[in-house]
């Protein structure tokens, strides 16, 4: 059964919506790869243990972690559709060392950097996962390498992710706006369900690893601390998911540094950015504890951070706790 009805689909929005972007098509076909790469993700996503396609590659990646076969072939599809599009220039990968540079001529197109299916642990059981995209625009008559891909988050002119959950969600923020789609899956059609995503004001939940709390220091334990005394504990373990309930619902994420991990674990340029930049775009923040995320000159493409995402009220108040020492 078709649902989506007289709504407005992904592709119309991206016709006549991209308002104060100041953007047009290019971007729209940069987006469209996305749609369509997660289209083939989310079969592969819910098909995976019929298809015997779960368990591990037998690989690590560059960050050294175990490499899920659907991690594997959702960076493939990824890089696939997005090279396809005729307007990305160069893909910075969570689970590729390099940047791929795009081959051919895309004139002022972009630069795309993502995590392709980020929540990997919840992968083989079934539980919301992800894919992550921040989307800057190439310089001007730039001749793209490597370095080119080192770029601050405030630089982006767009950010996306998509949440495989019990519905397909694909959230695209532009400069002020923030919508979300709901995939109907009969049609193939992303269709406008979320119009104008702004974080409510009241802050329900926090999501935050209470396990490593013994491994924090005493600053970001106090402000931890003061979010268990004031919210409810909400944590699903996918950055992606529990990113989308607290923009919906309000709500603070905090992955802080730790003794062990004094930059913390998340990456900056395909976790940190784009949601940070989402988060911002709907009247939200992301702060490192001491730094905005948006403000950070990257030296490495796959360095890490600190981060705490999410209203913006709770977000200077848990930095201030940090920061009070
Ligand atoms: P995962 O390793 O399962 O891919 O991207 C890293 C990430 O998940 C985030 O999605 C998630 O928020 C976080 O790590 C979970 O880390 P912990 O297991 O340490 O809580």
């Amino acid at each position: 059964m078709v649902v989506t009805g007289n709504r407005t689909t992904l592709q119309e929005h991206l016709t006549s919506g991209l308002g104060e972007s100041g953007q047009t098509g290019g971007l729209g076909a940069v987006v469209l790869a996305i749609a369509d790469g997660s289209i083939l993700v989310q079969q592969q996503v819910r098909q995976a243990a019929l298809a015997d396609a779960l368990g591990t590659t037998g690989e690590t990646n560059v960050q050294n972690e175990i490499v899920q076969r659907l991690d594997k072939a959702s960076s493939d599809i990824f890089v696939e559709t997005l090279s396809a599009s005729g307007q990305v220039a160069a893909i910075g990968c969570e689970e590729i060392e390099r940047p791929v540079i795009v081959a051919g001529d895309v004139g002022d197109g972009f630069i795309v950097l993502m995590d392709p299916l980020d929540g990997s642990s919840n992968i083989d059981v079934a539980v919301s996962i992800g894919s992550i995209f921040g989307i800057w625009q190439k310089r001007p008559d730039e001749t793209v390498n490597d370095d080119s891909l080192l770029r601050p988050g405030h630089e982006q002119v767009a950010a996306a992710y998509v949440v495989y959950g019990s519905s397909t969600v694909l959230v695209l923020a532009t400069k002020n706006n923030v919508f979300g789609f709901t995939l109907d899956s009969d049609s193939g059609d992303f269709a406008l369900t979320h119009p104008d995503i702004k974080i409510p004001v009241e802050c329900p939940y926090y999501s935050t690893n209470e396990g490593n709390n013994k491994v924090l220091d005493e600053p970001t334990q106090k402000a931890i601390a003061q979010l268990r005394s004031k919210y409810s504990l909400r944590y699903v373990g996918s950055l992606v998911a529990d990113f989308h309930r607290n923009l919906l619902k309000g709500g603070i994420f905090a992955y802080p540094a730790d003794q062990g991990r004094k930059d913390g674990r998340l990456r900056l340029m395909y976790e940190a950015n784009p949601l940070g930049y989402v988060a911002e775009q709907a009247g939200g923040a992301a702060s490192t504890g001491y730094e905005r995320i948006m403000d950070i000159v990257p030296a490495q493409l796959h360095q890490r951070t600190p981060l705490i995402l999410g209203n913006k009220d709770v977000v200077e108040e848990t930095v201030a706790v940090i920061q009070a020492g």
